[in-house]
């Protein structure tokens, strides 16, 4: 297995270094605790099988230091979270080779195996966990044949009290890694969708999101039967802007225009960037009265502002409007009315706005 495979074998997921590190930060308290429960349930089970001074000896001083010295092997390694699984597949060697020492005594070997798996399919999934499990079997038969197989499966009262830590201790500690885990991978997808949804330059929706919400919209005026339109707003004479003034002032003009639309409308209304220098603006419960009033009120505004203030750049913009009626059969031909109308202001002389006639849609 490289760097570069999942565990599972499923899609690749590349580890830089930072990563790794955070991953090995990640274990090194988790192996402590489940360290320190661990010795406690081994304990029981080498305390009713009376093991010998130096068993108990190895199982104090591998779960003692165990901790520490993974964490330092992962630290200085080149590839932190190889090192890291390395260290995981050792900690199931270590649990094999326990429940052979403490003669497979069944309650602190079931809560031993159980917790090493919970720990293993977490980070690494079924493929990680089988080979961790092979690993596991493999030293829990060497220390057996080492020590002329002593069997002592029935569990009495000490095993099973001294399980007890482990099996409470373990599950909190790696469903809240699970849990903090999850967190971080949804206020990331949030974050995506925000940033996949936003047009860079203007801060307004991308034209597929405000289509969206279009649909959207469309769909709740179906339903619940109320009034909404939809404006289209093309800059005039845009190519000259560029072609006199240069890209940058172009930009600077469109910011300016996205944000004077945003500043006028409603929190309700949602305004995108249909393609270079067009807008879109859905707005929700407004008729064809309306929709004309509040596009007279932004087509005065653009054509008062200074949109680039180095050069004093001044627009102006047409506009389009279309209240929904039920002749639209989807969202598109709601808005490819407002864009008739739109070419209809630019048609008109500019620096206008038109309402789209339904009767003349219809027909
Ligand atoms: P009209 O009044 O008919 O709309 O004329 P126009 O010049 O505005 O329309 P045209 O479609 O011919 O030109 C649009 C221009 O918008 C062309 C393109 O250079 C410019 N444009 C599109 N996207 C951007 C952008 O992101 N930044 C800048 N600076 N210009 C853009
Ligand atoms: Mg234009
Ligand atoms: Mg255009």
């Amino acid at each position: 297995m490289d760097g570069s495979e999942t565990l599972d074998g499923e899609r690749p997921v590349e580890h830089t270094l930072e990563q790794g590190q955070r991953f090995t930060r990640r274990m090194y308290v988790p192996r402590i605790l489940g360290l320190a429960a661990g010795a406690v349930c081994v304990g029981g089970g080498l305390w009713e099988i009376g093991a010998p001074l130096w068993v108990w000896a190895i199982v104090i001083a591998h779960c003692a230091l165990w901790p520490h010295l993974a964490y330092g092997i992962a630290r200085r390694s080149r590839d932190p979270y190889r090192a890291e699984l390395n260290n995981l597949m050792l900690d199931s060697a270590a649990g094999g080779a326990a429940i052979a020492a403490i003669g497979f005594n069944i309650v602190p070997s079931a809560v031993i195996v159980a917790m090493l798996a919970m720990d293993k399919a977490a980070i690494g999934g079924m493929r990680f966990l089988a080979r961790c499990l092979i690993v596991q079997i493999v030293a829990a038969a060497l220390v057996s044949l080492a020590t002329g197989f002593p069997l002592n499966v029935a569990s009495h009262r000490v095993a099973e009290l001294c399980s007890l830590p482990l099996l409470l201790i373990l599950p909190a500690t790696v469903g809240y890694t699970a849990y903090r885990l999850a967190r971080r991978v949804r206020q990331q997808n949030d974050l995506l969708s925000t940033l996949s949804s936003i047009d860079g330059l203007t801060r307004l929706l991308n034209r597929t999101h405000w289509e969206q919400a279009v649909a959207t919209e469309f769909q709740r005026c179906r339903r619940i039967g109320h009034s909404s339109a939809v404006m289209m707003l093309d800059i005039d004479h845009f190519k000259a802007v560029n072609d006199v003034h240069g890209h940058q002032a172009g930009d600077a003009a469109l910011q300016a225009v996205a944000a004077i639309l945003q500043d006028t409308l409603r929190l309700s209304d949602c305004a995108g960037r249909y393609g270079g220098e067009e807008f879109g603006v859905v707005l929700p419960g407004i008729n064809a009265d309306g929709a004309s009033a509040i596009a007279e009120r932004i087509r005065r505004r653009i054509e008062q502002a200074v949109v680039e203030q180095r050069r004093g750049l001044q627009v102006t913009v047409s506009i389009g409007f279309a209240a929904l009626t039920p002749d639209d059969n989807d969202h598109g031909a709601w808005i490819a009315r407002a864009d008739r109308a739109l070419y209809a202001a630019k048609a008109a002389g500019r620096n206008r706005c038109m309402g789209q006639d339904p009767q003349k849609a219809a027909a």
